[in-house]
């Protein structure tokens, strides 16, 4: 039976585990990388570490479009993907950003989301979130090398203004192309993730703001991410296929609403 505790005011949930196995379809708050459990069984290719942890609590945004689901923040997702690569167990608590309630705001002072408790300790944003967890947790080892940690970086921000822009003649679109072709440049040279054979945090981080901007340009312009570039459009689809991420993806509607705002804007 599913067990869902609601926190006062209603506005954030704690989803047990016992929801998960109830219902694998809709929230994946059980880290088991379903790919080893495949192959040889769950509880052998947990890491001890992961065994012996508490499930973390993670603040997430919540969905708009269906109740008692994850959302559509792509930061939350680059540190629910960081717990999922590392099979760490964590419960999700889902947050209403239209309505936030207080006890979040007590420990989310800028009232933004994901914070992790981390030795009893809430820590915001996802940067200093998954440095942290690499740091108390460094089995399977996600960090990128330095050189390569700002690969693709800008891809965000040039999304954002072709995304934003009204102008077709505005140079947005060439910008966010020009970012793209190097990705895939850089990719075809030394992929198929940026850290070469194994995926990275880059990815990790990467992967969800690439599926927003597939999602969302689609919707709002029409676009897609040209043939011209094959070595990006493989890199999305493995990273979009990884067990992990269809664990932790926002639903299309989430994304679509998410981004309406700042189109509208
Ligand atoms: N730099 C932060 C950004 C987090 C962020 O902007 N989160 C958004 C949701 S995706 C948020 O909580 N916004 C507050 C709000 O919408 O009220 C991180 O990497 O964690």
């Amino acid at each position: 039976m599913s067990a869902i505790r609601i926190h006062p005011p209603t506005t954030a949930l704690t989803i047990s585990i016992k929801h998960l196995t109830c219902n694998p379809n809709n929230l994946n708050l059980f880290s088991t990388n379903s790919r080893n459990f495949k192959r040889s069984g769950f509880r052998r290719n947990l890491t001890p570490i992961a065994m012996s942890s508490n499930p973390l609590e993670v603040c997430a945004k919540s969905s708009i479009t269906v109740p008692n689901r994850l959302g559509d923040c792509p930061f939350t997702q680059r540190v629910l993907l960081t717990l999922e690569e590392k099979h760490l167990p964590y419960n999700l608590k889902l947050i209403d950003l239209a309505n936030k309630p207080e006890w979040f705001l007590s420990i989310s002072p800028e009232g933004k989301v994901p914070i992790v408790k981390l030795d009893d300790k809430w820590i915001a944003d996802s940067d200093v979130i998954t440095q942290t967890v690499e740091e108390k947790f460094p089995e399977p080892p996600l960090l990128t090398p330095p050189e390569k940690a700002s690969i693709g970086s800008k891809i965000f921000s040039t999304y954002i203004g072709f995304l934003k822009s009204k102008d077709p003649n505005d140079g947005k679109e060439e910008a966010l192309l020009n970012e793209l072709s190097a990705f895939n440049d850089y990719i075809k040279e030394n992929g198929p993730f940026i850290n070469g054979k194994d995926i990275s945090g880059a990815d990790l981080s990467l992967g969800p703001k690439l599926y927003h901007l597939e999602i969302a340009l689609g919707h709002y312009k029409q676009w897609s991410v040209p043939d011209s570039l094959p070595h990006l459009k493989t890199y999305m689809k493995t990273v979009f296929s990884l067990e992990s991420f269809t664990k932790t993806m926002p639903l299309t509607e989430d994304v679509i609403e998410g981004w309406r705002p700042k189109v509208m804007g």
